[in-house]
């Protein structure tokens, strides 16, 4: 397959200025007639895109078109000597029906819709598919169906016109039998914008959420960027089968149901706050995206990274900034550095690939958003507003790159960037090693960078590193306040003239997406974890503990000293720290975390053995809070009506935390009790997980009894099965779980829910020694690539890790991805498997 290099970016000879489309819906044969206005702007020809289109007629101003003026390819139509001005019209047929890969038309429970990013219009007709064409848009849709939606503003029912020129890949068609739940904002510059959320009938109660996260994004927006909303309707549509998250196109999201459908009954905490953040993302988005899009796909973090930054500040501003950096932090961790230390790592900016729908991933998305906050941390607020507001100013309406977006930010700060854009281009997490030194009243900090090799990039520069930090003195007061100095070499001191050796506070609020070599004395994260002032650097110095407590359990058998638990304990009973901040700072590194860190220390992790101490160390946190268990979960009681907000999570994720560790001494009692009384999902599904971990043999069909008509509340039911499997049921429990008549692997989310919930959820079943849970998950793949390679691409990373593992499951791994590669995969999973194959 053909490999497409940043560097071979050309503009087209022939542009698309215009798009006339109607569709006459049919599930299987759909007739697409389309008229594009065509203007040349430059000599060659013009080359369109189109997948498994039946190709009715081509005509050129009006007349089909000769032969000898035109090639017909089955993916390309190439006009040879196209003139400078002209109309293009083509007739196509599809079938959304048989469209199972959820790209281009699709269908879905009865409805139609769209998905086109980022290479999906060309399977619905002949087009530039690219993102530097952008087009004004003319819409009619020819159906039965009672709503009928596309991009813009309505002009009658089932015409829609959108003056703003986009891309394709934000063009979206929705046709269904849907309700609207509806609501209105006004703009700051006063124009009137409908909202709509549009579901299935009987989905109806479950939208309130999310279109008060709608507006509060829109108000947000206007008050922070100072950015408004721009047509007179904003539409978000729920669809049950969606390949991610959800969709930015223009004036008309399309969601996967499952961020937008809540209520107390069926979604947890973490859905709602999903929701919130995903519906600011894909709002955010029609500035960050839509009015300024990328030239090309390699540009893609120049809307992603941006936007994920923009709506983590909103869900900072809505929740409380420290539990929520600290949470992205963990995400961060656990999926981008994850990626960065494997043989899928590639830069923020890639400079090439085979399929761009591999590239959505957390280090395009999260660590471009870490680029951004550096970015911000480096130049200053000020400068960071004004950058900001010159991009959106100069590069309205238009197709950038990122080096238009530094541009602005060079000239509002006055700075270089040129060591700053290696963030962009060189992959891998960068290592700051930080030793101290103290003698004589002076206290001296040597700093140290490497960037570690990664797949093509052998060598690293030094980058610039925004290190935040503050110092206290021994008793853990604050002697000198946050500052932030830059590691601009590959190693810097720093100095200080003090009495005593203070103790240091680095990497405030994670001020760079780095690994930190740092060893110092327990008693300086000790005074950390009770006293700094940073929120971020107190859990970190727990979190450093505790992992440090594990990793010595694991490999020297290390007992878990007291010092230790008693500092849990007291930060656990600390009623000065909001709730959902214990909760974080209770929560152990992860199996994988731990397997990671491990493998960089030179030890090969053995998943039994990770999984079965960290249970250990869970057990002894349980004891050392033991009797005061019961009474630190009442104090966490939410009475009165359920409410979604911070506070209230807050409470429920301490006391889902203090559930688990009371499970490990009471064998369920507790969590039985909560799972008979819970009003909420949030308190239903802690309780549920923690009775799948004591074996309750009725739990499951309980649940099962209850909600087997939700498809979303059953796909946690699905997912949690096999996530609290015992390492050794995991793949049976998941095998059988396949056999049911409910599991439908065309619908990703159940897809996601049952595989991933081996992959991800349960590490030590995944890994079993004797590879039942490599042939399982590559079973799965390959039956799902033919129909849904992106997906099933998507969910060959579990795999990613492989090189950590001994020797047997290095060959248990490989010969699955062998046996992948042999199987004639799509592109998109064949892309995958190559690139870890290469590991
Ligand atoms: N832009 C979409 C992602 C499209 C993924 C295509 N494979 C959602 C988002 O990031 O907002
Ligand atoms: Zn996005």
């Amino acid at each position: 397959p053909e490999t497409v290099h940043l560097a071979d970016y050309a503009p087209v000879p022939v542009t698309v200025t215009h798009l006339d489309v109607s569709f006459q819906l049919d599930p299987k044969a759909t007739r697409v007639s389309s008229r594009l206005t065509c203007k040349r702007q430059g000599p060659g020809e013009m080359v369109l895109n189109g997948e498994g289109l039946k190709t009715l007629s081509v005509t050129l101003d009006g007349v089909p078109l000769d032969a000898d003026r035109h090639t017909l390819g089955d993916r390309t139509l190439t006009l040879h000597d196209a003139p400078d001005e002209f109309l293009l019209e083509t007739v196509v047929e599809i079938a959304p029906a048989d469209n199972k890969a959820l790209s281009g038309l699709y269908m879905s429970n009865g409805m139609y819709c769209t998905q086109c990013e980022a290479e999906g219009f060309r399977r619905i007709t002949w087009m530039l598919d690219r993102p530097d064409v952008m087009a004004t848009y003319d819409v009619a849709i020819d159906s039965d169906l009672p709503v009928l939606l596309s991009n813009g503003n309505e002009r009658a029912a089932g015409v829609w016109h959108d003056p703003w020129p986009k891309p394709t890949y934000l063009f979206a068609l929705v046709a269904g039998d849907l309700v609207a739940t509806s609501d209105s904002f006004t703009t700051m510059e006063g124009k009137d914008v409908a909202l709509n959320v549009w579901v299935r009938p009987g989905d109806e109660d479950r939208t309130a959420y999310a279109l008060d996260a709608l507006k509060r994004s829109m108000a947000w927006d206007e008050e922070v960027y100072g950015r408004a909303y721009d047509l007179s309707v904003f539409n978000i549509v729920a669809v049950d089968d969606f390949n991610m998250g959800a969709m930015e196109n223009k004036g008309l999201n399309v969601f996967n149901s499952r961020y937008v459908l809540a209520s107390p009954e069926t979604a947890t905490d973490a859905d709602y706050a999903n929701i919130e953040r995903i519906v600011a993302h894909e709002y955010f988005h029609n500035w960050t995206g839509n009015r300024i899009t990328c030239r090309d796909w390699f540009q893609l973090c120049l809307k992603e990274g941006l936007t994920v930054f923009r709506d983590e500040q909103f869900s900072q501003d809505q929740r409380g900034y420290a539990v929520q950096r600290i949470g992205d932090v963990m995400n961060l961790r656990a999926r981008q550095f994850r990626e960065d230390a494997g043989p899928l790592a590639h830069p923020v900016r890639p400079e090439s690939f085979v399929e761009i729908n591999n590239f959505y991933t957390a280090t395009v998305y999260e660590k471009g958003a870490e680029v951004i906050g550096m970015l911000r941390t480096l130049i200053g607020a000020e400068a960071w507003d004004q950058g900001v507001a010159l991009y959106f100013e100069r590069h309205d309406g238009e197709a950038c790159t990122i080096e238009d977006w530094l541009a602005v930010f060079e000239e509002a700060a006055e700075r270089d960037l040129t060591q700053f854009k290696l963030w962009y281009s060189q992959a891998g997490t960068p290592r700051v090693r930080v030793t101290e030194h103290f003698s004589d009243g002076l206290y001296r900090i040597d700093l140290a960078q490497s960037v570690p090799p990664t797949p093509g990039q052998p060598d690293k520069q030094p980058m610039v590193i925004p290190l935040a930090f503050g110092l206290l003195d021994r008793e853990g007061n604050e002697i000198r306040p946050t500052e932030v100095r830059e590691l601009t070499t590959a190693g810097d001191s720093l100095t200080f003239d003090l009495a005593e050796k203070p103790v240091l506070s680095i990497l405030r609020g994670f001020s760079a997406p780095v690994i930190l070599e740092f060893d110092r004395p327990d008693a300086d994260r000790l005074t950390l974890l009770a006293h700094d002032t940073d929120a971020f650097s107190r859990w970190e110095a727990g979190r450093v503990l505790a992992k440090d407590r594990l990793m010595r359990a694991i490999s020297e058998d290390a007992e878990f000293d007291a010092g230790w638990l008693d500092a849990v304990a007291t930060l656990a009973q600390d009623d000065n720290a909001e709730p959902a901040f214990r909760a974080l700072a209770l929560a152990l590194p992860s199996e994988d975390d731990l397997a990671q860190s491990l493998h960089e220390a030179g030890i090969v992790p053995d998943p039994d053995r990770i999984h079965l101490t960290r249970r250990a160390a869970q057990m002894a946190v349980a004891e050392r809070l033991a009797n005061a268990l019961p009474d630190l979960r009442a104090a966490m009681a939410t009475p009165g009506a359920y409410s979604p907000a911070a506070e209230d999570a807050g409470k429920r994720a301490l006391s889902a935390s203090l559930l688990k560790l009371q499970t490990m001494r009471d064998g369920g009692a507790a969590a039985r009790r909560v799972y008979d009384t819970a009003d909420n999902m949030t308190d239903r599904m802690a309780a549920f997980a923690c009775l799948l971990d004591v074996g309750d043999p009725d739990v499951a069909a309980q649940f099962e009894a209850d909600w087997s008509h939700d498809r979303l509340v059953m796909d946690k039911w699905f997912m949690a099965q096999v996530a609290h499997a015992t390492p050794v049921d995991a793949v049976g429990v998941a095998e059988r779980l396949t056999k049911r008549a409910d599991f439908d692997p065309s619908n990703p989310n159940r897809f996601r829910a049952l595989i991933g919930g081996l992959t991800t959820g349960n590490p030590a079943g995944f890994h079993r020694a004797d590879g039942s849970g490599y042939a399982f998950v590559t079973d799965w793949l390959l039956r799902l690539d033919p129909s849904n390679p992106q997906t099933a691409a998507r969910m060959s990373t579990a795999f990613d890790s492989w090189r950590r593992y001994d020797a047997d499951r290095q060959a248990l791994v490989r010969e699955q991805l062998d046996r992948m590669a042999a199987a004639d995969p799509s592109r998109d999973l064949a892309e995958m498997v190559a690139r870890m194959r290469a590991a």
